[in-house]
């Protein structure tokens, strides 16, 4: 009897394990943007950040105060990547299935106030649109005082391969203007897809990345 509740709960527990997902969020692809910046996750996912240029962050925000840091946030660091994507990827353990609110903290061109932020596992009520139409009256981002924290920034196994996530859905608009810690332009996103379908995913990453690089 004993045994075999304690083989059951060794099966459980394997099952469990087993099923725990990594989830690829890449960071900065698509404009100011994350991708996919909705994602369900259970408890044992692990977030997988990818960077690309030029200098992003990912920080575990709070729906009640956009752009802050929630309490014992994880932080990336700033993750500055020249081009293509950043060796490292930042990996962080889901610990529970309420809304998660995540951003980018860069100050150069309001990241966060612009709407570079995503969620996991949102509800009816923490919505990722009411957490960043509220981000456009906070005031700038902040972060942990130092990280990364929260999780582990390793060498990415996998780091040529880029994300097939809507790239289409992702409209950006560039001007000149802008400067400061390698920006030489600013480029403004938005999700409302104006890119058009014909152009395709590999055509608007590619469009992002001549946006990002240019
Ligand atoms: C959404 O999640 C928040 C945080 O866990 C919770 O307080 C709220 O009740 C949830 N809303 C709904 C409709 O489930
Ligand atoms: C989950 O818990 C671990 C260990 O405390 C922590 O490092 C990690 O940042 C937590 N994950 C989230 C999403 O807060
Ligand atoms: C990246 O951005 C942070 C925050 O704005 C800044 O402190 C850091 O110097 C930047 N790094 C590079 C290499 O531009
Ligand atoms: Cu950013």
């Amino acid at each position: 009897m004993r045994a075999t509740t304690f083989t059951t709960a060794a099966v459980l527990a394997l099952a469990s394990h087993a099923s725990a997902e990594t989830i690829k969020i890449d960071v900065g692809a698509n404009g100011l943007a994350f991708t996919p910046d909705s994602v369900t996750a259970k408890v044992n996912d692990i977030l997988e950040f990818h960077f690309h240029p030029i200098n992003h962050s990912v920080v575990l925000g709070d729906f009640a105060n956009p752009c802050q840091p929630a309490k014992n946030a994880f932080f990336s660091g700033f993750q500055p990547v020249s081009s293509g994507v950043g060796n490292e990827v930042f990996q962080v353990t889901v610990n529970s299935t309420d809304p998660m609110f995540f951003y980018c903290s860069q100050n150069v061109l309001s990241h966060c106030i612009s709407g570079m932020s995503g969620v996991v596992n949102p509800n009816s009520t923490q919505t990722l649109d009411a957490y960043q139409k509220a981000a456009k009256n906070a005031k700038d981002a902040s972060n942990p005082s130092s990280g990364p924290v929260g999780g582990r920034l390793i060498t990415s196994g996998s780091s040529s391969t880029t994300s097939a996530a809507p790239a289409a859905t992702t409209s950006c608009t560039v001007s000149s203007k802008g400067s400061g810690n390698g920006y030489k332009r600013s480029d403004t996103c938005s999700g409302a897809g104006s890119v058009t379908a014909s152009v395709g995913i590999v055509g608007a990453f590619t469009l992002g990345m001549a946006i990002l690089l240019s």
